[in-house]
C-alpha cells in the first residue's frame, strides 16, 4: 500500500520528523521561511495531508476544487488562520493539539505577569547597559501581586492553568469572564457576568480566549479605558484580540500601567511604538516554546493523523 503523501510546512523537533517518516511519505520545507500563498495552495493540491503552524494563513481562496489534501493536521491549539469552514466544504478535515501546550503557555502567562509586576526587563536593561549604580530603597519598585486580583478572559484549559498558578502559587484572587457557565474552574473562583466586569476590578488581566471572529479587537479602546489605571495587560492568546493602536494610545495615556505580549497583530512585524516603550514586555510568540510541549505537539499532530488514515475519527478534530 502506498504511504499517505504530507507536506509539513516548517521544521519540527527531529524525534517528531523521524516517527512522521516511519509511517509516512514526507516531504519537509526545507527553508527557514514559512511557505508564501502559492506554495500553500501547492501544498494542498499535491498531498494528502498538510500539516501547517500558525505562521501559515489558509484562507478560504486556497480551498478550491483541486485540493487533494484530506487533513490538515494543525501544531497548535489555535487555528484562527484556518478558514475551518471553507476546508468543511472542500471536504477537509483540520484537527489540532489540545491540552499537551496547557503549562507551557500557562507558565509564559505567569512569567509576562511577573516580569510586568516586578519591572525584570527595565532591571535586566539597566544591569546590562552598565547604569546600574547600586542598591537603593526607592529603586525600580514594581508591584507586589500577593492579594492582588488576576482576571481571566477565557477559562478554558490555558486560563484555568494560569488561575491555578495564581491562586495556589502567588495568593491571588481570581475572577473570569467565560461565553459558558463554568461549574468547576478548579479553584475558588468567581465567574463575573461581562468581559467589562473583570476589566473593572483586575490588577491584571490574562487573555486565553481564541482569536479571530467575535474576539478580534475585543480589547478595544473603550474596553482599556475600563480597567484600573494600575493595571497590567497580559496577552499569550492571539494578537488581533487586543487593539494594538488602541493598546498604545492607553499607555501613552496612562490609562493602564503596562502589558506583557507574547502575540501581535501582524506578527513578526511589531510596532516600533511598541518595542520603544519601556512599559511593556514583549516576546515573540514562545508560548508553547519547550521542548517538551513542542515533541508533544507533534506527537499529537502524528496520533491524529494515524487515527484518520486507519479509517477511524482523529481525536482532535475541531471541524
Ligand atoms: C504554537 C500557539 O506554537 O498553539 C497555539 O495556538 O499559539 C503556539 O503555542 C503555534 O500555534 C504553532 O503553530
Amino acid at each position: 500500500m502506498t504511504r499517505p503523501k504530507v507536506i509539513v510546512t516548517r521544521r519540527w523537533p527531529l524525534e517528531v520528523e523521524e516517527r512522521l517518516a516511519i509511517q509516512f511519505d514526507v516531504r519537509l520545507n526545507e527553508t527557514d521561511r514559512p511557505y508564501n500563498r502559492s506554495e500553500l495552495r501547492l501544498a494542498l493540491q499535491e498531498a494528502d495531508a498538510v500539516l501547517p503552524t500558525v505562521s501559515d494563513r489558509l484562507g478560504a481562496e486556497l480551498f478550491t476544487d483541486n485540493v487533494q489534501a484530506k487533513i490538515l493536521g494543525n501544531f497548535g491549539v489555535g487555528y484562527n488562520h484556518i478558514d475551518v469552514a471553507a476546508a468543511k466544504t472542500a471536504g477537509v478535515v483540520v484537527t489540532n493539539t489540545p491540552a499537551v501546550l496547557t503549562d507551557a503557555t500557562a507558565d509564559l502567562a505567569m512569567t509576562l505577569l511577573l516580569m510586568c509586576a516586578r519591572r525584570a526587563r527595565e532591571g535586566e536593561r539597566e544591569l546590562r547597559s552598565g547604569k546600574w549604580t547600586g542598591w537603593r530603597p526607592t529603586h525600580l519598585c514594581g508591584t507586589q501581586v500577593t492579594g492582588k486580583t488576576i482576571g481571566i478572559i477565557g477559562m478554558g484549559r490555558i486560563g484555568q492553568a494560569m488561575a491555578r498558578r495564581c491562586h495556589y502559587g502567588f495568593g491571588m484572587d481570581v475572577v473570569f469572564y467565560d461565553s459558558q457557565p463554568v461549574a468547576d474552574p478548579g479553584m475558588p473562583a468567581r465567574q463575573l457576568e461581562t468581559v467589562d466586569d473583570v476589566l473593572a476590578v483586575a490588577d491584571f488581566v490574562s487573555l486565553h480566549c481564541p482569536g479571530g471572529g467575535e474576539n478580534q479587537h475585543l480589547i478595544n479602546s473603550r474596553r482599556l479605558s475600563g480597567m484600573k489605571k494600575s493595571a497590567f495587560l497580559i496577552n499569550t492568546a492571539r494578537g488581533d484580540i487586543v487593539d494594538e493602536r488602541a493598546l498604545i494610545n492607553a499607555l501613552d495615556d496612562g490609562r493602564i500601567a503596562g502589558a506583557g505580549l507574547d502575540v501581535f497583530e501582524s506578527e513578526p512585524v511589531v510596532p516600533r511604538s511598541l518595542t520603544e516603550r519601556d512599559d511593556v514586555v514583549l516576546l515573540p510568540h514562545l508560548g508553547s516554546a519547550t521542548n517538551e510541549t513542542r515533541v508533544a505537539m507533534g506527537m499529537r499532530v502524528i496520533d491524529n493523523l494515524t487515527a484518520f488514515f486507519e479509517g477511524r475519527s482523529p481525536p482532535d478534530a475541531v471541524n
